[in-house]
């Protein structure tokens, strides 16, 4: 089987690439763990979103090395160096080249298959757990019940998307509506994001919170603040003429005490208008479809 033996005329060149690619892959390997990536750290989700970036790259740079080293490798090494136009000798397959690309491949699908999993599985007991005085049938279910809050520690932050603006209620807090998204820190939340229009989308960068906002859909994310500090509220689904204006709006991770001031302000400040707004609810629908029933 002359497939199984490589030939004496490309053993040089197969040691020297082999060189070459293990110690360009471990600078390149290095170099892309030394790069933050976005969404950064400000909270738990962000920080494993960032981590599995750093991952998939890592990951990826052996084989882009691979590639653009056998690309600059054989022009340079064989090169055409007669002027005619020859067929090159044919090739009939290697059966150890194909063995051993089919299981590499298959080992680092089946590594990020088996870390993927083990994420899913992971986050999803994190927000099982931890939650005395709420019902372990409740935990992982959708609390779209219409009687929010209650005595579980996660702190309920309803998102409702309408044309061209942001607002939060904050369902632990007599469902008060205000205009800015504060949240204390090392405290677990969960997003209840809405619309009350059109399809809008709520993505809170440094949060690693990109999730839809429908009318009539109680979409929920879970978010826990680790660092204090401001980011950043836009709108990434284009929804009218003033989408633009759902881009320049901050929100902020704060300290327990300091959200306690401000949530008492914005109870005291809103008061008037939370009686006008419709009572607190897993979701709402827009005008049209209320008079439509
Ligand atoms: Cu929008």
């Amino acid at each position: 089987m002359g497939a199984f033996r490589i030939d004496e005329a490309d053993r040089p060149h197969l040691v020297r690439l082999l060189v070459i690619w293990i110690v360009l892959s471990a600078i390149g390997v290095l170099a892309v763990l030394q790069i933050h990536y976005p969404p950064y750290d400000q909270t738990v989700q962000g920080q494993d979103q960032s981590r599995t970036l750093a991952l998939l790259t890592a990951l990826a740079t052996p084989v882009f090395i691979a590639v653009v080293m056998m690309v600059l490798y054989s022009a340079v090494f064989f090169r055409r160096t007669t002027p005619e136009l020859v067929d090159g000798p044919p090739m009939l397959g290697n059966t150890p080249v194909q063995i051993a690309w089919v299981a590499i491949s298959a080992i680092v699908v089946l590594f990020l298959a088996v870390v993927g999993i083990a994420t899913l599985a992971s986050s999803n007991v994190a927000h099982a757990v931890g939650q005395p005085g709420r019902a372990i049938g409740q935990a992982g279910g959708q609390t779209g019940s219409g009687t929010p809050g209650g005595a579980g520690s996660e702190m309920q932050v309803q998102v409702i998307a309408q044309q061209w603006y942001f607002t939060y209620r904050y369902a632990d807090y007599g469902g008060v509506e205000t205009t800015h998204l504060y949240l204390p820190v090392d405290r677990p939340v969960e997003l209840h994001i809405t619309s009350i229009d059109i399809i809008h989308s709520f993505w809170a960068y440094q949060l690693g919170v990109k999730a839809d906002a429908n009318p009539g859909v109680d979409n929920i994310f879970h978010v826990t603040p680790q660092k204090t500090g401001s980011f950043q509220v836009r709108c990434a689904e284009l929804c009218g003429l003033w989408h633009g204006n759902m881009a320049d709006s901050e929100g902020q991770v704060v300290s327990q005490s300091a959200f306690d001031i401000w949530i008492a302000q914005q109870q005291k400040d809103f008061e008037v208008i939370s009686k006008a707004v419709p009572s607190y609810a897993p979701y709402y629908f827009p005008e049209p479809l209320i008079k439509g029933g």
